[in-house]
């Protein structure tokens, strides 16, 4: 038997438990073993029902997703999950699971193919196997409509989404939910002599073949817009439709084919990548080993603007208490109302109780003049991006602040050292850079700077995580990772249209490709104005790759601030609508003209070239530099902050899945044609 399974007596119950941290993932080996231990139960005569739980505070987390990447790379021989699951369906006497905790892809097939599903309060149950790029492949595409009717079992395995136990059980998914522990709950329920009832029997829930063909017609629809572009959620849709038309084993090969094409896919491939490089990112080696991060209990944000109040509301969310400052009094009440608003509107949507937005809104305290701030265990800086405001914040806060209190710069592009510099304390001080709006995404760049302590960067990787965000560690220079690597892919674009791209096409070749927003349209988000102030900055710095002059310079000089003004790059109505502006063309023919810049037309396929190379060769001198820990650091930012497709990988993915060497010879090819900005960075990682 598996070392991953322990089996004890409970009454007359046999209780196999999966022991396998940190989440009881099912490999084959396990599962063998569970369908062993069933099979072992049945010619025992003194145990009258079995009863399969998990160890921890998982029940199954899935199958192991490291052992279907190996699968995938023809590593390991395909599944043979199947079998298994019907030798244990098959069990003469009654199989209960007992749900522990959570139930998700393999581990909701595993217990779909038990007799009957008790569950502890709080459990989630699920197929998420699309937000791996995967449809179920152990069943649940045909043993979850016959539970819980086709509707909810396309809902499920489409968008990937959890339901709750309440749910779950409203839906037919659980038999029961208990008060007590799953185990307990399942042997009561042995205990009143269950009999064994096959979830491939059941014919109840089953929608008739061309009511399950018109549903997936709806539901394949709504993947195209919610998930554009990915292959597994209609193939899931898909695969359920056919439990609707085929007999339950002929169903099990249709389900088995379209998981084995999606893990024989680039999809899967890139978002089992991203899953696990988001779990990479607080691995921080070099940090001294015992280095304990700080206990933080109570925080304050100085400046009340939109990333200031998008940050206090961070910290409330979290449970903890926050001060909220701004030396203007008008920017504070602004601020709050925005905090308010905000609340409302979660609570409108039902995503929060109106207890819930009131507690949330006493943990923030509006002051003025940094009052109260020594009480706090870190501060964040959310002021105006203007390197000398910021040191003179820094000055005053040195001053302020308790003695070992962490102070943090929500910079997105200055100098992390040049703001500690200006206290007594730079080994305190670090970048903690959220993207707005910042109680939404949950991208943050931890910049360290060249003194920051190795317990203040466990700290706020820690404390980033309590915030419910993904940290990723940044060394410091001009832009970070995110924001330095964009300003080339932003700067081809514009280049792009100064060559005679029409700015619909450049950014439509990248919206087309999977990018959530095109380049030129960010410009009008983030507003013109701003990046213009990055350029004039990274021009002082004399940053290199960042073109001293382009046309975005001259819609700014018009006052085409973008979404703002109303103009940018395009026009804006009332809404948020983009429409094409043919005074922006005019402009920009001209602009070319005046410069000598040669005209051609361009296809979508030149446009993403250029664009994703200058971004990838950004990203090589970013590993190269150190600035990243690792490429897959690169691929979170880029998925996490700026729009990049996951099921493409992230840029560093992408480029290794398209060859290194392939990238290297058309940077070498653009570099011999065109000169020293597409000189190759090192090319050199796996992801
Ligand atoms: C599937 O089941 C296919 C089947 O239909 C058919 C097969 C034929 N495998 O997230 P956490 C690791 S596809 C391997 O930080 P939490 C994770 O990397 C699978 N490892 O914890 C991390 O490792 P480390 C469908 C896994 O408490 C550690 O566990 N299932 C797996 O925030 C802790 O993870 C899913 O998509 C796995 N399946 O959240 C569920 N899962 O510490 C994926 C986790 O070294 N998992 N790890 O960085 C989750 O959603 C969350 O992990 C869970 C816990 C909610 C369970």
């Amino acid at each position: 038997m598996s070392s991953a399974i322990t089996s004890t007596r409970h009454a007359s119950c046999l209780v196999v438990t999966i022991d396998s941290p940190p989440v009881n993932a099912l490999t084959e080996e396990i599962l063998e073993a569970v369908a062993e231990a069933v099979a072992a139960a049945a010619e025992d005569p003194a145990v009258g029902a079995v009863i399969l739980t998990g160890a921890g505070r998982t029940f199954v987390a899935g199958a192991d997703i490291r052992m279907l990447e190996r699968i995938a790379a023809g590593e390991e021989p395909p599944l043979r999950f199947n079998e298994a699951m019907a030798r244990i369906e098959q069990s003469p006497k009654p199989v209960i699971a007992a749900l522990n905790g959570p139930a998700l892809g393999g581990g909701l097939e595993l217990a779909m193919a038990c007799h009957y599903r008790v569950a502890a309060q709080g459990i989630q149950v699920g197929q998420p196997e699309v937000k791996l790029g995967l449809i179920p492949g152990a069943g649940g595409t045909q043993r979850l409509p016959r539970l819980a009717g086709v509707e909810k079992a396309m809902e499920m395995c489409a968008f990937g989404e959890p339901a709750g136990a309440a749910a779950a059980l409203e839906a037919g998914i659980l038999d029961r939910i208990v008060e007590g522990g799953a185990v307990e709950g399942a042997v009561a329920l042995a205990a009143e002599g269950v009999a064994v009832r096959r979830t491939r029997d059941r014919q109840d829930r089953l929608s008739d073949g061309a009511a399950a063909e018109s549903l997936a017609a709806l539901f394949t629809e709504a993947c195209a817009k919610r998930m554009p572009r990915q292959a597994a959620p209609p193939a899931a849709v898909d695969a359920v439709a056919a439990a609707a038309r085929l007999a339950f084993d002929e169903g099990l090969r249709y389900e088995k084919k379209g998981f084995e094409e999606c893990l024989e896919g680039e999809q899967s491939k890139a978002l089992m990548h991203v899953f696990f490089a988001e779990r990479a990112t607080g691995r921080v080696p070099g940090l001294p080993a015992g280095v304990q991060p700080l206990a933080v209990r109570a925080a304050a944000v100085a400046g009340a603007g939109t990333m200031g109040s998008g940050i206090a509301m961070c910290f409330a969310n979290a449970g903890l208490p926050v001060l909220l400052a701004d030396s203007s009094a008008e920017h504070l009440e602004r601020g709050l109302a925005n905090i308010r608003r905000n609340y409302e509107a979660a609570a409108g949507k039902g995503r929060l109780s109106a207890e819930q937005v009131q507690a949330r809104l006493a943990l923030i305290r509006p002051v003025r003049g940094y009052d109260g701030f020594e009480t706090a265990d870190i501060v964040v800086e959310a002021v105006f991006e203007e390197l000398a405001l910021k040191q003179h914040v820094f000055r005053t806060l040195d001053g302020i602040a308790r003695p070992g209190a962490v102070l943090a710069t929500n910079t997105s592009t200055l100098d992390v050292d040049a703001i500690a510099a200006s206290t007594r304390r730079p080994d305190s001080v670090l970048g903690m850079h959220f993207f707005s709006p910042a109680n939404v995404m949950r991208l943050v760049e931890v910049v360290r700077g060249r003194a920051t302590a190795p317990h203040v960067i466990a700290t706020v990787m820690e404390l980033s995580r309590r915030l419910k965000k993904l940290p990723v560690l940044a060394g410091n220079c001009f832009g970070f990772i995110g924001n330095r690597m964009f300003a080339p892919y932003r700067a081809q674009a514009v280049s792009l249209v100064e060559q005679g791209a029409p700015v619909r096409q450049v950014d439509e070749a990248l919206t087309n490709w999977g990018m959530a927003m095109g380049p030129l349209a960010v410009g009008d988000l983030v507003g013109l104005d701003v990046y213009w102030l990055i350029r004039q900055e990274a021009l002082r710095l004399g940053i290199p790759h960042t073109p001293c002059a382009s046309f975005e310079d001259e819609l700014y000089k018009l006052g085409r601030h973008g979404q703002k003004s109303r103009a940018g790059w395009y026009v804006y109505g009332d809404g948020r609508r983009a429409g094409d502006d043919p005074e922006v063309a005019r402009l920009v023919r001209e602009y070319s003209s005046w410069q000598g810049i040669e005209q051609r037309a361009w296809s979508e396929r030149d446009i993403r070239e250029r664009t994703l190379l200058a971004l990838i060769n950004e990203g090589a001198r970013i590993l190269d530099e150190g600035i990243a820990l690792r490429a897959s650091d690169i691929d979170v930012v880029f998925v996490n902050g700026f729009g990049f497709p996951a099921w493409r990988g992230g840029p560093m993915h992408y480029a290794a899945a398209l060859g290194l060497d392939r990238v290297r010879d058309r940077l070498q090819a653009l570099y011999d044609a065109e000169g020293p900005y597409w000189k190759p960075a090192p090319l050199n990682w796996t992801t």
